[in-house]
């Protein structure tokens, strides 16, 4: 964990070319640090009032005009990182952004590492990590729904629920702790009660924030909807349907599609992609048998499965061990309706009837798919989340488990208060209240120069 000490080890200036490589109309400097004013000084001259603009010329040593460029200084605490910073905004050309770089190094900035802006604004509680981490997210956001999302979690909608969440553990703890002293005394019933239902009241807000995190990984990443069934029931035409081009080869002959076909689709702002595998089935071709290994890998790691069988034929399905053991949802699809005449659409809860090949029951699959992968409506307090926030609040959610059952076969305060305090630092984990050097090396590197 860090100290207030630790805060104050950053002597050094750090200073980044923050806009992307390439040419630009402007580009920008970010320096950030005790000395960043008195760089910019130097460079610059006499600097603009705090947080205004200033046109100003940027000199090299010999006092030749590199730039002229767009001045800003942001006296620390309140700026990004917390400490002094100055953003300079020249034109957009490689050479001219570093040869400024090249001059506030010469006077005593230092180039900064991957994330290091965001991780000093870390440092000096400027913000917290799943803040930090949503800065990365909403910059690589590829749909508008995830960019969204990201910004969330950014301005705090994530961590305010983890906060929350830490809060009433610490009631919790306050509560159990204070009983320790009265161990040799017999535990009020009413009281024991009283802790067995703020657990409970606990474990299913956590197991709803849990959820709703997972929803936020896939958010973030973008959902994978896994096409299966026997060979030639029609998934790859269903494929092109969806993405409403000839991404897969279309033969009546069974087992056509051998590799996995992937589509990339946003429906609605949010980033699908939909993999086509060979057809399930039995055979002595090694081509397909690693077809059907593939298949089965895909479906186990997807969001959603589409599960196709031929109307005409719905008996003629095989048994997917992947399908069965995993909890991964199933859409069963009834294709080839033109033949059968049968229903079109939504025919029961998770089951509809289409016909890839003339497009008819297309559109309530479309919306039963949007459905359910939960995005029939992006909730408006939806965050993008981390695989790493989700294994934290697993550990949160066993914890809190534990804690149950020892409270529940009465094993004692004592216990009952361990419990609660891993629970509670899997949680400070999430957003760096419990950290170490390695973790926090291991997200800031990710970053890119500048951010
Ligand atoms: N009549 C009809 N034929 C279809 C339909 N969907 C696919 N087919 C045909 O069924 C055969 C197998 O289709 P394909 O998409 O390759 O199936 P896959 O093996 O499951 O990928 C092809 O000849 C398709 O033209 C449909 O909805 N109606
Ligand atoms: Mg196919």
């Amino acid at each position: 964990m860090y100290s207030q000490s630790e805060l104050q080890v950053h002597g050094d200036t750090i200073a980044a070319i923050s806009t992307p490589p390439g040419t630009g109309a402007i580009g920008v400097i970010r320096l950030s640090g005790p000395q960043s004013f008195s760089i910019a000084s130097d460079l610059a001259g006499d600097l603009p009032p705090p947080r205004q603009a200033g046109l100003r010329r940027l000199r090299d040593e010999a006092g030749m005009v590199i730039d002229e460029a767009v001045v800003i200084a942001f006296p620390g605490p309140n700026s990004f990182t917390g400490e002094d910073v100055v953003e300079l905004q020249g034109h957009g050309g490689p050479a001219v952004l570093e040869m400024i770089l090249e001059r506030v190094i010469e006077l005593g900035g230092r180039p900064a590492r991957p994330g290091e802006f965001s991780e000093r604004a870390f440092l000096n509680g400027r913000i917290d990590l799943a803040q930090a981490e949503a800065i990365a997210d909403l910059i690589a956001a590829s749909s508008r729904t995830a960019a969204r999302c990201a910004l969330r979690s950014l301005q705090g909608g994530f961590s305010r629920k983890i906060q929350m969440l830490v809060e009433d553990l610490i009631r919790l703890r306050v509560r159990v702790e204070a009983d320790l002293d009265f161990s040799d005394e017999d535990i009020d019933p009413s009281a024991a009660q009283e802790i067995a239902s703020r657990l409970e009241a606990m474990r299913s807000n956590l197991e709803e924030l849990l959820n709703q995190a997972r929803q936020g990984v896939r958010l973030g990443r973008g959902f994978v909807v896994v096409l299966s069934g026997p060979p030639n029931v029609g998934k790859s035409s269903l494929l092109n349907r969806l993405a409403d081009r000839d991404v897969a080869i279309v033969t009546p002959i069974p087992g056509t599609t051998r590799d996995l076909l992937r589509a990339h689709i946003e429906f609605e702002g949010v980033s699908v992609e939909v993999v086509d595998t060979a057809g399930l089935r039995e055979t002595s071709d090694p081509i397909e048998q690693e077809g059907v290994r593939r298949a089965n890998e895909a479906l186990a790691q997807a969001d959603l499965i589409l599960h196709l069988l031929d109307d005409c034929h719905p008996e003629l399905s095989i048994a997917s061990e992947s399908l069965e053991a995993s909890d991964v949802p199933v859409l069963q699809i009834y294709n080839k309706i033109d033949l059968s005449k049968g229903e079109a659409g939504r025919r029961k809860d998770d089951a509809y009837g289409v016909s890839a090949l003339e497009g008819t029951g297309m559109q309530a699959l479309r919306t039963g798919l949007m459905e359910k992968l939960g995005l029939s409506e992006t909730p408006e307090n939806a965050f993008i989340a981390r695989a790493r926030h989700v294994a934290a609040l697993k550990s949160c959610l066993n914890g809190l488990c534990h804690a149950q059952e020892v409270h529940a076969e009465g094993f004692g305060a004592e216990l009952l208060a361990e419990e609660l305090r891993a629970a509670q630092n899997s949680l400070g984990e999430i957003t760096g209240q419990v950290s170490n050097e390695d973790l926090l090396g291991a997200i800031f590197s990710t970053f890119c120069i500048g951010k």
